[in-house]
């Protein structure tokens, strides 16, 4: 019989499948036979195209649960359930004072090099690009390199932390040549919203990335949650057979 007040609520990338690659057939048997125990869900930081490139078209009907985008997008039983964007959680007059703000700093600043696409819109965060996100791969790297050095993104984050204190956003310096902006709160914990109400007594979360700084840190750490770490997929499912297929 399935326990319906567990859910386990798996990471994509590096959890139940290699990153960036599909789930092995093993991985799918896997899935298949957990969900006659406890509720499946999945929640990954991309969007629902790649997670089904991942997981399987189907996969909407295959867990209990798919959250794309950290939960921005979700699915419950085989059908949609919600979508949240920046824009809509903002309003327009916060983004574009926030969007002008950005780009004349971005216009004050002299740098080797200047390129396009300064700020890139996605659904759940704004990209801030200080050299431009169209730059080539060398001047990526000259970005980079010169920003190691001065601290371009670190002073640019600090000085719209103050600008806009209290506004609710997280600033993020991941990659290369930009930064992310997102609400607070709007990374994997998000799709615990949705779940909150479905009667669940334990929800047992797996990732990888749940050191500091990595993406699955804050669900992992979340009070709401007892946080599995893993190496792998292989990890994952002999972790959860040990805890629920005994
Ligand atoms: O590593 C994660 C980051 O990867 C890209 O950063 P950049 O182009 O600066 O190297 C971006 O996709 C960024 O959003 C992301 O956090």
């Amino acid at each position: 019989m399935v326990d319906t007040t567990t859910l386990c609520l798996f990471d994509v990338d590096g959890t139940l499948t290699a990153p960036r690659q599909k789930a092995i057939p093993e991985m799918h048997a896997f899935l298949k036979k957990l969900r006659n125990n406890v509720k499946v869900g999945v929640v990954g930081g991309s969007d629902l195209d790649k997670i089904k490139e991942q997981l399987g078209e189907d996969v909407i009907t295959k867990v209990d649960y798919v959250f794309a985008e950290n939960g921005l997008v979700a699915y419950k039983d085989g059908s949609f359930l919600s979508r949240q964007s920046i824009q809509n959680h903002m309003g327009e007059d916060v983004l574009q004072e926030f969007i002008n703000y950005c780009l004349t700093y971005i216009a004050k600043i002299r740098l080797p090099k200047k390129r396009g696409t300064f700020i890139e819109f996605r659904n759940g965060m704004i990209n801030v690009s200080p050299v431009g996100r169209s730059c080539s791969q060398e001047e990526r790297i000259e970005f980079y390199e010169l920003d190691k050095k001065e601290g371009i993104r670190e002073k640019f984050v600090n000085d719209l932390r103050r600008e806009f204190a209290g506004k609710g956003l997280t600033f993020s310096i991941g990659g290369q040549i930009s930064f992310d902006v997102f609400p607070e709160g709007w990374d994997k914990r998000y799709c615990l919203k949705h779940v909150e109400e479905d009667g669940l007594k334990t929800i047992h979360f797996f990732g990888d990335k749940t050191m500091p700084g990595g993406n699955d840190y804050e669900i992992f750490t979340d009070s709401r949650t007892i946080g599995h770490s893993v190496t792998s997929p292989e990890e994952t499912m002999q972790l959860c057979e040990k805890l629920f297929l005994h």
